[in-house]
């Protein structure tokens, strides 16, 4: 191993002479533009910042490995679950969604919940949330329901009328409305909430038997959320708050775990279930379909560097493996365009050729070129297929399960539209001063809306979920319950 070189170089390797002043014309200047060192330093620095996220873009990650506790090859031939004991290494970010880079951590807001892990059979990502559904359920609305999330063009801030006139018209989104606006809408740290992968994705053994699976992350650290005052205190003091939690939890080796669990649908109970289990504003009962442990997630391992292990890291819905596939959820489809595209555009072509995205079995394909191709490019190996040359081949074992689609190509939504049991269900699960705390931070979050409308429509709601829950938001903000009559009037 060479002696490490403690010369300070230039980015070409060059050792520098003074790194403490320009090179100028006598003491006072000018400075001289031959001074190459001074112009790189000046210039690397001008392109330090890539684009953040559109959304999710403030978060923190750890390394750590996936274990599994308990065998269910029997649904499911990906090879990181195949037998008790397996180890995985894995990455997780976790993130909010509407904040910028520098925003707060202890925001009202839902969690990003991103897992890598890097199986022997290629990187399979799980990017989730810490909230088992949605607000919508249709891809082609994110676009227009991050705006109203983002902040207005006009004022350049956040716009409480855009966020309600659009959740009030969009009533699919009440079941996570109601979550986000409960105690569980502020974690009290990353380590205290639960991961869940939202959509229903597809398992496929090795007998190429499927079902249909809904992933559950347990935290083993037990729930725990943050008082309002606390977290606008907190939000204001110290906005890394949760980034610095895990980061010292990491360090001093209380590792943070989570118990993985699954909900298992036989195929076929998809076209009779009471409703569309492809929804992802709706969780399956777990009456139904119990939940099953998988294994055991730890994060042992803080990131060496912020900005090339988090910042760079790029996760998708698509990136899957053999034994794993998606559902028709309609959301999850249209991820599988918007996460490779986003990378491609905030990090680079190559972007899965980096360290923390790069997997641990290698690239075999005849990808070449692409900006920042720094790795030796395939060097001489063959670079078309089918070739006569012994190129890496495909392995017909591992297509893509095959399953029945049906249906008349068109703009359609959904058959069924439900949007208020399962938000009803979840107020009357919660005890009274749960319920006290979801009115009253629901009522302080719509007072500043300005179009009585808005707030009529949205109570209406609520009190299709449950009277209950209408009358109380509408009291709070001195409103009487509407008639749908004068809802739609
Ligand atoms: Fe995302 N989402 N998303 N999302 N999402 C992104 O990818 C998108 C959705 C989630 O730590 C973006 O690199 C669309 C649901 C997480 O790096 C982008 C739709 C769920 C993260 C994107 C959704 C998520 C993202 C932004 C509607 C939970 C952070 C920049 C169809 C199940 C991952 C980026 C990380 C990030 C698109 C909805 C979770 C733009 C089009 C539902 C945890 O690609």
């Amino acid at each position: 191993m060479t002696k490490k070189d403690h010369r300070l170089t230039t980015s070409w390797g060059a050792p520098v002479g003074d790194n403490q002043n320009s090179i100028t014309a006598g003491s006072r200047g000018p400075t001289l533009i031959q001074d190459v060192h001074l112009l790189e330093k000046l210039a690397h620095f001008n392109r330090e910042r890539i684009p953040e996220r559109v959304v999710h873009a403030k978060g923190a990650g750890a390394h750590g490995y996936f274990e599994v506790t308990n065998d269910l090859s029997k649904y499911t031939k990906a090879k990181f679950l195949s037998e008790v004991g397996k180890k995985t290494p894995m990455f997780i970010r976790f993130s909010t969604v509407a904040g910028e880079l520098g925003s707060a951590d202890t925001v009202r807001d839902p969690r990003g919940f991103a897992v890598k892990f890097y199986t022997e059979d290629g990187n399979y990502d799980l990017v989730g949330n810490n909230t088992p559904v949605f607000f919508i359920r249709d891809a082609i609305k994110f676009p227009d329901f991050i705006h109203t999330q983002k902040r207005d063009p006009k004022t350049h801030l956040k716009n409480p009328n855009a966020v309600w006139d659009f959740w009030s018209l969009s009533p699919e989104s009440l079941h996570q409305v109601t979550i986000l606006m409960s105690d569980r809408g502020i974690p009290a740290t990353f380590r205290h909430m639960n991961g869940y992968g939202s959509h229903t994705f597809k398992w496929t053994n090795a007998e190429g038997e499927s079902v249909w699976v809904k992933y559950h992350f347990k935290t083993d650290q037990g729930i725990k959320n943050l008082d309002v005052n606390l977290a606008a205190k907190l939000a204001g003091e110290n906005p890394d708050y949760h980034t610095e939690d895990l980061y010292n939890a990491i360090e001093n080796g209380d590792y943070p775990s989570w118990t993985l669990k699954v909900q298992i649908m036989p195929l076929e109970d998809a076209e009779t279930y009471r409703f569309d289990p492809f929804d992802v504003t709706k969780v399956w009962s777990q009456k139904d379909y119990p939940l099953i442990e998988v294994g055991k997630m730890v994060l042992n391992r803080n990131p060496e560097n912020y900005f090339a292990e988090v910042e760079q890291a790029t996760f998708s819905p698509g990136t899957l493996v053999p034994g794993i596939d998606v559902s028709p959820d309609k959301m999850l489809q249209g991820r599988l365009f918007a996460y490779h595209d986003a990378h491609r555009y905030r990090v680079g072509t190559n972007h899965q050729l980096l360290p923390i995205n790069r997997p641990i079995n290698g690239i075999n394909n005849y990808q070449r070129d692409g900006s920042m191709r720094f790795d030796d490019n395939g060097g001489g190996s063959v670079y078309y297929e089918p070739n006569s040359y012994d190129g890496p081949k495909e392995t017909p074992e591992n297509k893509q399960a095959e399953y029945a689609v049906s249906g008349v190509a068109a703009s359609t939504s959904y058959d069924h539209h439900d949007h208020y049991t399962q938000a009803g269900d979840l107020y009357r699960l919660m005890n009274k001063e749960e319920r006290e705390r979801l009115v009253s931070n629901i009522v302080a979050a719509m007072k500043p809306v300005e179009k009585e409308e808005i707030k009529l429509r949205q109570i209406r709601h609520f009190y299709k979920a449950d009277p209950e829950y209408g009358t109380k938001v509408a009291e709070g903000l001195g409103l009487k319950v509407p008639t749908d009559e004068e809802v739609l009037a």
